[in-house]
C-alpha cells in the first residue's frame, strides 16, 4: 500500500535484548531431577575451528551416559545460570533490556521425554526465572527446543526420526503453555530448524556410517516430524493463550553466487531454496515444489500421516525469527554435500572480513536477508541471534575493551534500520550470548559473544563472576535511545 511517509527509525515497542540457550547457559545438568540431553553427550571439538555438531555413534552415547563428569562435555556446566539467574537478570534489567531469550530444557521438565507427568522442580525453576524477568519489565522470548532433546529418546527410538516423538514433545509443549500462560508472550518452536539437515544436534537421530542419501532420509523424516510437532504446538498455544504469539526459527544463510555466471547464480538460488524450504513449510504451511525434485534426486521419501498436510496448512506460525551471523558464497562447481555440511565457511568472499572462526562478517547481507524474507513471507520478522564470537582479554586497567564487538553490532543495527526504512516489519533484536556462555559448535568458553564477561576458561576453571565489557554501556545506550544513538 502506498504511503507518503516512511519510517525514520526503529518502531515503538521494539524488542531489544539478548539471547541464550539452556544447554549452553544453565549448567546444573544433573540437579533437581533433570535428565541427560543430546547436547550433553557431544564432546568438545578437537580443534578450535572445528564444528562438532554431534557426528556421534550409539557407542559414543553409551560412553557419555556412563561418564558422570563434565570434563569432556562443557555444555553440562554452562555458566551456571541455574544458580545465578537473579544476578544475570538484574544485569539485563540494568541494561534496560526489553526482551530476554532463553530456552526450556525439555529434560528438566520431562527427564526422559516419554513420562506422562512432568517434573515439578523443573517447572518451578522457570517460574522463578519468569517472575524475575517480570520484575525488571523484561519480556521472555522462549525457545521450546534449542538443539537438545532427551537422550533417552535417542537411545530407545533414535529421536525425532520416530513419529512417536511428536506426541511426547507436544505433551511437553502443552504442559508449558498451560503453566506459563500469561507470563510468556513470545514462543519459538525449533531453534535453527534448518540445521536439522546436518543431523544429530538438532534431530537427536544418529546417522553415522550411512551414505549421504541415507542420512538425508533420516534427517528430513525427522524434520517432517518436527514440522508437524511445531504446527500442533502452534494450535495448542493459540487455544490455551490467545494473547501469545509463536514463531519459526531459521539459521538464515545469505548465499551469493561466486561470479555473475548464470550457472553460479542458479547454484546460489538452489542453496537459498534449501534454506528457505523450512520457513516455507512453517509460514506458508506447505512443502514447496522444488523440494520434490530434491527429494527424488536423493531417494528421500517422506512418510506422512493422512492429516499431516492439513495440520501444516491450518497452523502456520505468527512470525518468523532467525539468526544471522554471516553470508556465504556458492559456485556451480561446489558439491552439494560440501556446501551444506560446511555451513560456517562456504566459499570465500573477497569483499568481506571474517571472524577468527572464519565466519564472514556481512552487515549489508542482513539488510538483504530482511528484505527477501519480508517479501517472501509478509509476516513480522524477529532477529533472535546475531553477534561476534571473539577472544576477549582483560586489560591492565581491569576493563574489557571490546571495540570490535561494538563495531560488529553497530554495523548490523545500522542495516536493520535501513531495512525498516525499506518497509520491513521487524519486531525485535536479541543479540546472541549477551552473557558469555559455552559455544555451541566448539564447546569452547573462549569464543565469547557477550556484553557481560563470565570468568571461566575452556577447561572450566574460573569464579564464574560476571563483569561488564565496554559493549555493555554502549548497548544500554542503544536501547535507551531506541536505536538512535549507535
Ligand atoms: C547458533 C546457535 C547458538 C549459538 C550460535 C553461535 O547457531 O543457535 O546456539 O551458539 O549459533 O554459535 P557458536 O556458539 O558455535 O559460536
Amino acid at each position: 500500500m502506498y504511503k507518503s511517509t516512511i519510517p525514520t527509525g526503529f518502531p515503538e515497542g521494539f524488542l531489544w535484548g539478548g539471547a541464550t540457550a539452556a544447554n549452553q547457559y544453565e549448567g546444573a545438568w544433573n540437579e533437581d531431577g533433570k535428565g541427560l540431553s543430546t547436547a550433553e553427550v557431544v564432546k568438545k571439538a578437537e580443534k578450535r575451528t572445528d564444528m562438532n555438531l554431534g557426528n556421534i555413534t550409539l557407542e559414543d552415547i553409551e560412553i557419555a551416559i556412563a561418564d558422570k563428569t563434565d570434563e569432556n562435555y562443557p555444555k553440562r556446566r554452562g555458566v551456571d545460570f541455574y544458580h545465578r539467574f537473579e544476578e544475570d537478570l538484574a544485569l539485563m534489567g540494568e541494561m534496560g533490556a526489553k526482551a530476554f531469550r532463553i530456552s526450556l530444557a525439555w529434560t528438566r521438565i520431562f527427564p526422559n521425554g516419554d513420562e506422562t507427568e512432568p517434573n515439578e522442580a523443573g517447572l518451578a525453576f522457570y517460574d522463578k526465572v519468569f517472575e524475575t524477568m517480570a520484575k525488571y519489565g523484561i519480556e521472555p522470548v522462549v525457545t521450546l527446543s534449542h538443539y537438545e532433546s532427551p537422550i533417552h529418546l535417542t537411545v530407545t527410538r533414535n529421536g525425532w526420526v520416530d513419529r512417536a516423538t511428536i506426541a511426547d514433545f507436544n505433551r511437553f509443549t502443552e504442559t508449558v503453555f498451560r503453566r506459563y500462560k500469561g507470563k510468556v508472550k513470545y514462543w519459538l518452536t525449533f531453534n535453527e530448524i534448518n540445521t536439522g539437515s546436518f543431523g544429530f544436534h538438532e534431530t537427536g537421530a544418529v546417522d553415522t556410517g550411512l551414505s549421504y542419501d541415507e542420512q538425508l532420509q533420516i534427517r528430513y523424516q525427522s524434520l517432517h516430524h518436527q514440522f508437524v510437532a511445531s504446527a500442533i504446538a502452534t494450535k495448542q498455544v493459540h487455544e490455551i493463550d490467545p494473547e501469545a504469539k509463536i514463531g519459526a526459527m531459521l539459521a538464515r544463510m545469505q548465499t551469493y553466487p561466486a561470479t555473475p555466471n548464470p550457472a553460479d547464480v542458479q547454484a546460489a538460488q538452489v542453496q537459498d531454496e534449501l534454506n528457505l524450504f523450512f520457513t516455507d513449510v512453517q509460514v506458508r504451511g506447505e512443502y514447496p515444489e522444488f523440494m520434490n525434485r530434491y527429494f527424488a534426486e536423493h531417494n528421500v521419501k517422506i512418510a506422512m500421516a493422512d492429516d499431516d498436510e492439513a495440520i501444516l496448512k491450518a497452523h502456520p506460525v505468527d512470525f518468523l525469527s532467525f539468526s544471522y551471523y554471516m553470508s556465504t558464497v556458492t559456485s556451480a562447481g561446489d558439491s552439494e554435500a560440501d556446501a551444506l555440511g560446511n555451513m560456517a565457511v562456504g566459499g570465500r568472499n573477497p569483499y568481506l572480513e571474517a571472524s577468527d572462526w572464519g565466519w564472514q562478517i556481512d552487515p549489508i547481507g542482513l539488510r538483504i536477508a530482511l528484505n527477501e524474507m519480508w517479501d517472501r513471507y509478509r509476516v513480522p520478522l524477529f532477529i533472535v541471534e546475531n553477534g561476534l564470537g571473539a577472544v576477549d582479554e582483560i586489560a591492565e586497567d581491569g576493563g574489557i575493551h571490546d571495540t570490535y564487538r561494538i563495531d560488529y553490532l553497530r554495523k548490523h543495527i545500522e542495516q536493520m534500520r535501513e531495512a525498516i526504512i525499506d518497509g520491513v516489519d521487524l519486531m525485535g533484536y536479541t543479540m546472541w550470548g549477551i552473557i558469555d556462555l559455552v559455544s555451541f559448535s566448539t564447546s569452547e568458553m573462549s569464543k565469547r559473544y557477550g556484553v557481560v564477561y563470565v570468568d571461566q576458561d575452556d577447561a572450566g576453571n574460573g569464579t564464574l563472576e560476571r563483569k561488564k565489557k565496554d559493549s555493555f554501556a554502549w548497548y544500554k545506550q542503544v536501547i535507551a535511545t531506541n536505536g538512535d544513538d549507535l
